[in-house]
C-alpha cells in the first residue's frame, strides 16, 4: 500500500501545480467559473455620456480579455439610486465597477475635494493638463486609501444652475432659494456664501423633489440636465459654469486583487484609453443639448458675469483651502 503512494505522490503534487498555474493563468476565469462577470453601475440615464462610456470600455475589455471579461451597465440607479451609495456597495461586493461624479468621493478621500473648488479651472484644456498628469495621478492614488481602486478621470462637465422660479443672472437673484446640492461640503458652502438654502440630496431623488416641488432648483452640467429631463421640471437654465464636476471609473479593489496582473493592467489602460472619448461626447454635444433645452421650453440665461459668483464663492473656501493645503491649490491653478 504504502509503495502504491510512494509511486503515486509525484504524480499527484505535479497534478496540484499543474491546477495551480491553471488557476494562476486563468485567475480572472475562476471568480465567475466560464469567465468573469462584472457589474458597473452609475446614477445616469443610458444616453448619459457615463454609460455610452462605459458601454466603449465594456466592449474594449471584452475584446483585450478574449471574451473573458463581461462587463453588465446598470444605469439609471438600478442597484443604488445615489452616488454615495454606490461607493458605499462597492466594499459589499453588489457593485464591481462605478462610473460617477466625484461629488460624494470628498467623504471617503478628502484629497479629492480638492476639484470642488469653485472656478478652479479655467477650461476644458486646463481639466485635462491637471487631471491626466501627476495631481490626477496622486488623487486617484489617494484613493487606495479609502479602499476603492481609481481607474481614471472621465468627466461630468461645468455645473450650471436651473430652478424653477425665474430668471438668474446674478447671485442676487438667487437669494432664497431651495437648491439641491451634491452631498458635499465645499459645494454646500460656497452655494449659501450666494444666500441660496443649500439641500444636499442624493441624485436619486431629485427629479421627483423638484416636480414635487419641495427644492426650487439643482445644478448640474448640461448633459445631465438633458438626459435626466430636468427640462420637465425646471423652467430656467442659468449657465453659471460655477464648478467643474469631473467623474471617476472605479473598481472594487476585492475584484482587482483576483484579477492577474496581465489583466489587471489591460482593465486600467482600457480606462485610460476611454477617457478622451467620453470627456468629448460631453463637450461636442453640448451646445446642441442647451439649443435642444431651449427648445423644449427652458428660458436659457448665457451672459453670466462669473467674476461676480466667483468672488463670493471664493470668500467662503478659506477654510477648505487651508485643509486641502493652498500649495496644491495653486499647483492647479498654475498648471498650463
Ligand atoms: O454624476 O449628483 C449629481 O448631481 C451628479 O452630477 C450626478 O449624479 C451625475
Amino acid at each position: 500500500m504504502l509503495k502504491k503512494i510512494a509511486f503515486l505522490l509525484p504524480a499527484l503534487i505535479f497534478a496540484l501545480l499543474i491546477s495551480g498555474c491553471e488557476q494562476d493563468k486563468n485567475k480572472a476565469t475562476t471568480k465567475a467559473g466560464a469567465g468573469v462577470a462584472l457589474k458597473l453601475a452609475t446614477v445616469t440615464a443610458m444616453d448619459h455620456t457615463y454609460n455610452q462610456g462605459a458601454v466603449r470600455y465594456a466592449e474594449l475589455v471584452k475584446e483585450r480579455s478574449n471574451g473573458r471579461i463581461e462587463i453588465s451597465i446598470h444605469p439609471n440607479g438600478q442597484i443604488a439610486s445615489g452616488e454615495r451609495e454606490l461607493l458605499e456597495a462597492i466594499p459589499k461586493g453588489t457593485v464591481d465597477l462605478y462610473v460617477g461624479s466625484t461629488g460624494p468621493v470628498g467623504g471617503f478621500s478628502p484629497s479629492m475635494g480638492i476639484l470642488d473648488l469653485p472656478f478652479i479651472f479655467r477650461d476644458y484644456a486646463h481639466v485635462d493638463k491637471v487631471l491626466d498628469g501627476p495631481i490626477g495621478r496622486q488623487l486617484l492614488d489617494d484613493l487606495d486609501k479609502a479602499n476603492l481602486k481609481g481607474l481614471a478621470f472621465w468627466e461630468n462637465g461645468f455645473r450650471n444652475l436651473t430652478n424653477s422660479k425665474r430668471i438668474i443672472k446674478l447671485p442676487a437673484d438667487a437669494k432664497g432659494l431651495k437648491i439641491r446640492t451634491m452631498e458635499n461640503k465645499v459645494h454646500i458652502a460656497a452655494w449659501k456664501a450666494i444666500g441660496v438654502i443649500p439641500v444636499p440630496l442624493s441624485f436619486g431623488v431629485l427629479y421627483g423633489d423638484l416636480q414635487k416641488k419641495t427644492i426650487d432648483g439643482e445644478e448640474n452640467p448640461v448633459d445631465v440636465i438633458y438626459s435626466t429631463k430636468f427640462y420637465e421640471v425646471q423652467k430656467y437654465l442659468s449657465l453659471t459654469q460655477h464648478v467643474y464636476s469631473p467623474a471617476l471609473i472605479i473598481i472594487s479593489p476585492k475584484v482587482w486583487q483576483a484579477l492577474s496582473k496581465e489583466d489587471q493592467a489591460m482593465m486600467l489602460k482600457a480606462a485610460q484609453e476611454v477617457a478622451p472619448y467620453q470627456r468629448k461626447l460631453g463637450r461636442d454635444s453640448e451646445e446642441k443639448h442647451i439649443a435642444e433645452l431651449a427648445a423644449k421650453g427652458m428660458t436659457v440665461t448665457k451672459d453670466i458675469n462669473k467674476k461676480v459668483w466667483y468672488r463670493i464663492m471664493e470668500g467662503a473656501m478659506g477654510e477648505f483651502i487651508q485643509s486641502f493645503g493652498k500649495d496644491k491649490v495653486e499647483a492647479i491653478i498654475n498648471t498650463k
